[in-house]
């Protein structure tokens, strides 16, 4: 009998869980299906692959990438850690606990690096359309290759839709954008901080993107901060050149008015206002409709579809929990296709995400969300090989991250945490957050401050 066939789509963060997760199972001796993976742009890392591109790639693809220079992880690196691939092991050394983009799209690289999966993957090849056969039940999925712009068509057993949902931004309007004398961009299209240094600068949004665009923007010294929400204020103690306003109403040349009725002079606008699931190569009887939230619906355990158990998706939660719940749910997904685990009938499945929707529903504070995505993720692990770690610890240290936020938005990344994995407290790291403007890998690892270069 032929091998059967699985298709991940995307080889980010997510994707490469799902190839580490088959080939950890075929190195303890399992008889593992053929795994391909295909990736749009030209390597894997997925968000953390970062390009000073925006707008279209090189291949006229809508560019993928929603990170930014100077972004440094936005929450202690002790709470994602791999279990099966700790910081130490990768680096050969402790390190701070708010690494560089750079120093952590290294991390997940080396896993995979280890575990040379990398012949599973075919870059530059975006998925255009997934079909499913009733009759045969089997997948078709087409590809574009972009290196030779070929168009083609592979049968699969299983997909695995790893392709994120924080790349396709949300545009809200304003009235008086389309006049505004001044550059309007969506987080998505951000770079590089300098580009408003001097400038009065307006965010749209009170999540994570305005509160961490806007500490680089501070940090590369924009001359104001503004931050405009829509439901309630962010509850950080900002920077005196830092205020909170109430929702944009309009603009009117340079002057922004506020539902508040005030009013102030802005040079540019960055509308932080999220992102999109967007899944236009699927059809329509796979697309997952959610916005970002902990719990979205019809997905059996957060990942097997349950409109066809063949397909699955992962990370498409809203996330505390990173690279270690991309791992649980590859793992589960990995032992579903295997047969190790057996699915039970679909009133069962819906019955069960609706459960665990009625709990998200009265969620009322990050203590609480975080348990939850916590619980979640233990239950996967408890049902796999993956190695369970010390849940309780992680929520500990998540929950001294957001004290450390709270007392100062500006120094938390200065602090360090207690590996669960290792049980080793990591290093403080060698330079204060607001003070090191070089965020590349080498200045990280360097064992003290490298000179530093000038901003512009
Ligand atoms: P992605 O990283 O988005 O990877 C998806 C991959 O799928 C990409 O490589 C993409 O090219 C590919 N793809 C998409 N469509 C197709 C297609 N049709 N065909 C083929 N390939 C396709 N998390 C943290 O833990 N710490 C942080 O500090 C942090 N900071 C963040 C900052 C920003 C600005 C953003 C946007 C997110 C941040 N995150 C952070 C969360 C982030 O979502 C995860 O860390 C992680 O990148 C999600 O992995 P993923 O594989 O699910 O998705
Ligand atoms: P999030 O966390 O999904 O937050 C989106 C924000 O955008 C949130 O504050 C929303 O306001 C706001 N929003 C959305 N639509 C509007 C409109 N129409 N008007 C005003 N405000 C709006 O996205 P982020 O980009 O911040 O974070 C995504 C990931 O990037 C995250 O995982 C980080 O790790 C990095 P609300 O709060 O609903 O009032």
């Amino acid at each position: 009998m032929s091998k059967k066939r699985v298709a991940v789509i995307g080889a980010g963060p997510s994707g490469t869980a799902q190839l580490r997760a088959f080939q950890s199972a075929a190195a303890k001796g399992a008889e593992i299906p053929e795994i391909v993976c295909f990736e749009k742009s030209s390597d894997w890392g997925g968000l953390w692959n970062y390009t000073w591109r925006t707008g279209l790639d090189e291949n006229g693809e809508p560019v993928h990438c929603s990170m930014y220079r100077y972004l440094w992880s936005n929450g202690p690196k002790e709470c994602l850690e791999f279990a099966d691939y700790t910081f130490d092991e990768h680096f050969g050394k402790g390190i701070g606990s708010y690494p560089p983009r750079a120093v952590l799209w290294d991390y997940i690289k080396g896993r995979v690096e280890k575990a040379n999966v990398r012949g599973w993957c075919r870059f530059e090849s975006p998925v255009r359309m997934v079909n499913f056969d009733k009759a045969t039940e089997k997948f078709t999925v087409t590809v574009h290759d972009l290196k030779n712009d070929v168009m083609y068509d592979e049968v699969f057993d299983y997909v695995i839709c790893a392709s994120g949902h924080f790349s396709t931004p949300n545009v809200p309007y304003f009235e008086g954008l389309d006049t505004f004398n001044g550059r309007v961009l969506h987080a998505h299209d951000f770079r590089d901080a300098l580009e408003f240094k001097g400038k009065d600068i307006l965010l749209i949004g009170r999540s994570y993107s305005a509160e961490d665009i806007g500490s680089q923007c501070w940090k590369y010294g924009a001359k104001s901060i503004t931050t405009s929400y829509r439901s309630k204020p962010m509850s950080f103690h900002f920077p005196d050149n830092w205020e909170q306003k109430p929702l944009l109403t309009k603009v009117v040349n340079k002057t922004a008015y506020f539902k508040d009725g005030t009013s102030k002079e802005i040079d540019a606008i960055i509308l932080c206002t999220g992102y999109k699931h967007f899944f236009p190569f699927l059809p329509e009887e796979l697309r997952l409709k959610t916005d970002n939230r902990l719990w979205p619906l019809n997905l059996y355990k957060g990942v097997v579809w349950e409109g066809n158990n063949k397909f699955f998706y992962l990370g498409m939660q809203d996330q505390f929990f990173t690279f270690n719940m991309f791992d649980a749910q590859a793992w589960y997904v990995r032992d579903v296709i295997l047969g190790r685990i057996a699915l039970p009938d679909a009133k069962t499945q819906h019955d069960y995400t609706l459960a665990w929707r009625a709990r998200e529903e009265t969620l009322t504070n990050d203590e609480s969300m975080i348990r939850f995505q916590a619980d979640y993720v233990k239950e996967l692990i408890g049902a796999t090989d993956y190695p369970m770690f010390d849940f309780e610890g992680v929520i500990q240290t998540f929950l001294v991250w957001e004290k450390h936020k709270h007392e100062n938005i500006m120094t938390f990344r200065d602090h360090s945490y207690r590996s669960v994995m290792t049980g080793k407290m990591s290093p403080l790291h060698h330079t204060p957050w607001k003070d090191a403007l070089d965020d590349s890998l080498e200045a990280y690892l360097a064992d003290g401050p490298l000179d530093q270069p000038k901003a512009a």
